[in-house]
């Protein structure tokens, strides 16, 4: 963007602003990239001219809170309320899958007052696969949206930026590669702004690309220290016990986000992976201050670890401590090691089943969405079958009602978040014809889910044709190259 037009100075904060959005990890990097632009700013004795959004409010910077991401409604409010009296705001919406409606309403405002408005939409699918699902009480759908932004970005009024990652290690965890690149671009297209704009000439922004590659290079060049750290982390979670994250400054926070991801990506508890940031809420600067009366799992300072987990601490705990004597540069190295711990540690704790996070939480109608897909791959059965299946496990019954068949997907969801290992269950029911009942106790006699998963699909996929649907799916998905949905 910055070697079109010549630039003018940082706009005045008074009428203009920029603001990032995004839900669960784009949420929670649109604040960690406002927070470190702000700081830098500040630093040039500049105004703050960037602000956050993120869908559930800031409780969801620290906490699963998958539902909200489902709302465009609240999404455009929350931007409408940010940007009120102002004359000009660059929005830049992530969604790595290009699917979030939260984002989507926020960009329908932004198309419909092209006066106030530039639109920016980030993501890593290819736009013919924005996600095309009607939007409950909405007449458009991301996919729409997408295709109204194409039409003015020739007129380079709004601007799309979604490069094609290629599928995630772990199908559909958009926080691993999807999050970094998220980082990468949002931070490469910060600093060539500001750069252009204190100089006062257009840039071509190619070093910083550099840098990243060479984080890369550092950190896997270390990929037997950062088994070593899987594997202990591993063990802590096998065995019931925990890891902490006890992090300084922005490598802290990255601890922070990492933790809260494996809730709807593993089913994990809060207590199960946890970070603790130095100087806590104050020297985050979130929007709504400290969060630490919503309950234990928004307790993040170090006095929180002090006092409420280090006296039960035992050798099978692992404390990971983050930090860095050179500024931010080990950011990256740093997201890209705690991902790799976290995601390792619940393999080992047999949380996924070749690449599929079996035991996902179904919290949003994305998530509901993608574990019908996950149970079909699996079982090999049709869609409906698998949907019935997963209400059943879901409301915990062997017959659904008319009500539980015909209510809103929301309440589907609201209702799957109070269970748990919703998906498992759905699945053993699939393959062995066994009761609801059944299946919880088959699971809770093995520990380990994949094992139990592992011994269902076993009995079950003797039979060839099975087989065969399965491995033609899972050649279909390698194909497809964009699994962020
Ligand atoms: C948003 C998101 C992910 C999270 C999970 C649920 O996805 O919250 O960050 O890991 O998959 O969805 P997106 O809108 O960035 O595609």
């Amino acid at each position: 963007m910055a070697d079109r037009a010549k630039p003018d100075r940082i706009p005045d904060p008074q009428d203009s602003l920029i603001v990032l959005s995004g839900c669960g990890t784009s949420g929670r990097l649109a604040f960690f990239i406002t927070s470190g632009f702000n700081r830098e700013l500040r630093r040039l004795n500049q105004g703050a001219i960037c602000l956050y959004i993120i869908a559930g409010g800031d409780r969801a910077l620290f906490s699963s809170q998958e539902a909200p991401e489902d709302d465009p409604i609240l999404g455009s409010l929350s931007l409408r309320k940010v940007s009120e009296g102002k004359k000009r705001v660059l929005f830049i919406g992530i969604s790595c899958g290009l699917s979030a409606p939260f984002v989507a309403g926020q960009l329908d405002v932004c198309l419909q007052h092209p006066d106030v408005y530039t639109p920016v939409l980030i993501g890593f699918n290819p736009a013919h696969q924005a996600r095309k699902e009607p939007i409950p009480g909405c007449t458009f759908t991301f996919h729409s949206v997408v295709e109204r932004m194409q039409e003015l970005s020739k007129m380079q009024k709004a601007f799309l930026i979604n490069p094609a990652l290629g599928p995630e290690a772990i199908s559909g965890s958009s926080r691993m590669k999807g999050g970094s690149a998220t980082k990468i671009l949002l931070e490469v297209v910060f600093s060539a702004a500001h750069a252009a704009n204190s100089s006062r000439t257009p840039i071509l922004y190619k070093y910083r690309m550099k840098s990243y590659k060479q984080a890369l290079d550092v950190t896997y060049s270390q990929a037997e220290g950062i088994a070593a750290l899987m594997e202990a982390a591993g063990h802590s979670l096998q065995c019931g016990r925990r890891v902490c994250y006890l992090g300084w400054g922005s490598l802290g926070l990255l601890g922070l986000i990492d933790a809260s991801e494996c809730k709807p990506t593993f089913g994990a508890d809060y207590e199960d992976i946890r970070g603790f940031v130095s100087g806590g809420y104050k020297e985050l600067g979130n929007k709504e201050g400290d969060l630490n009366l919503m309950g234990c799992e928004f307790g993040i300072t170090h006095d929180d670890f002090l006092n409420s987990v280090l006296p039960c601490l035992t050798d099978k705990d692992m404390v990971l401590l983050l930090y860095s004597h050179s500024g931010n540069q080990w950011e990256l190295s740093t997201k890209l090691l705690l991902n790799a711990v976290s995601t390792g540690a619940h393999i080992f704790k047999g949380k996924v089943y070749q690449n599929y996070m079996i035991d996902l939480q179904v919290t949003n109608s994305k998530l509901y969405h993608r574990a019908t897909r996950l149970l079909q791959t699996l079982s090999g059965r049709s869609e409906s079958q698998c949907e019935e299946a997963l209400l059943k496990a879901i409301y915990q019954v062997d017959k659904l009602t008319e009500d539980m068949m015909t209510c809103h997907l929301k309440t589907h969801t609201d209702a799957a978040g109070k269970g748990e290992k919703v998906v498992p269950l759905a699945l053993v029911c699939l393959l062995t014809g066994c009761s609801v009942k059944e299946a919880k106790s088959l699971l809770e006699r093995k520990a380990i889910i994949r094992e139990a998963v592992e011994e269902c699909l076993l009995k079950y996929t003797s039979s060839k044709g099975l087989k065969e649907t399965r491995e033609s799916e899972d050649k279909k998905l390698r194909e497809a190259g964009s699994l962020m949905m």
